[in-house]
């Protein structure tokens, strides 16, 4: 992580990020926002210079970028951003908290993100700009897609799989060797027991589709 970083969006998540990329001793020279009403100001003293067209007038060479965009549900809008700056040829950090643990035999995509106090299993794959948020755990040989978001304390036992795009929430908890598909929504709180379809939403204890 040599080159400066530029954050994408100026939310909650970004902030949870600069403390993350911080402790990483990362250069963290900007955040952009689309809100025009906050350029000019500062988030935890980083400057907020402007709206992506700011990112885009710089060599892609010359920074990287961390996707600020987070997610309460399915994350479309983070990976939009995501795809539009690859596609100018920019590339996205990885992000790691220090209090993380992370299996040597782990592997992480592209710009994927873990937060404080996640746990990753050995054999675990983690996507290109995936979340896994903070204490959640991930155990061995999990695959989790680009751009999933396994948001706080969830839990998912070995051998699980989660397609692009999908959210499990907060607490949530999925037992051994399930696939949930793509896009999914799994609520804050649900146990799933069974496998889940792409674009399906459940919740309960046990999950049960809504
Ligand atoms: O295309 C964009 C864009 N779209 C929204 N480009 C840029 N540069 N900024 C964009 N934004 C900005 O992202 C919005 O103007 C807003 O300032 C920010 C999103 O902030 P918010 O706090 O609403 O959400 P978040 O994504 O930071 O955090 C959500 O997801 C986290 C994982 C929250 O719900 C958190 O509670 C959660 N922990």
């Amino acid at each position: 992580m040599n080159l400066p970083i530029i954050i994408i969006g100026g939310g909650g998540h970004a902030k949870v990020l600069i403390d993350a990329l911080r402790l990483r001793s990362a250069e963290v020279i900007g955040v952009t926002d689309a809100d025009a009403s906050r350029h000019g100001q500062e988030l935890l003293g980083v400057p907020i210079i402007g709206g992506d067209e700011a990112v885009s007038q710089r060599p892609a060479g010359g920074v990287l970028l961390v996707n600020g965009i987070g997610s309460t549900g399915t994350p479309t809008r983070r990976q939009e951003v995501f795809a539009r700056f690859k596609a100018k040829g920019f590339s996205f950090a990885t992000v790691i908290h220090p209090s993380a643990v992370i299996a040597p035999e782990a592997r992480l995509g592209e710009g994927c993100q873990i937060m404080a106090g996640a746990v990753i299993q050995t054999g675990a794959v983690i996507g290109q700009n995936a979340i896994v948020n903070t204490g959640a755990a991930i155990d061995h040989d999990c695959v989790i897609g680009g751009h999933a978001h396994v948001a706080p304390g969830a839990t998912l036992c070995g051998g699980v799989a989660v397609g692009n795009g999908t959210h499990i929430g907060a607490g949530a908890t999925v037992i051994q060797y399930l696939t949930i598909g793509q896009w999914a929504l799994i609520a804050a709180g649900a146990v799933v027991t069974k496998d889940v379809e792409s674009g399906a939403t459940v919740a309960g204890v046990p999950a049960r589709k809504l």
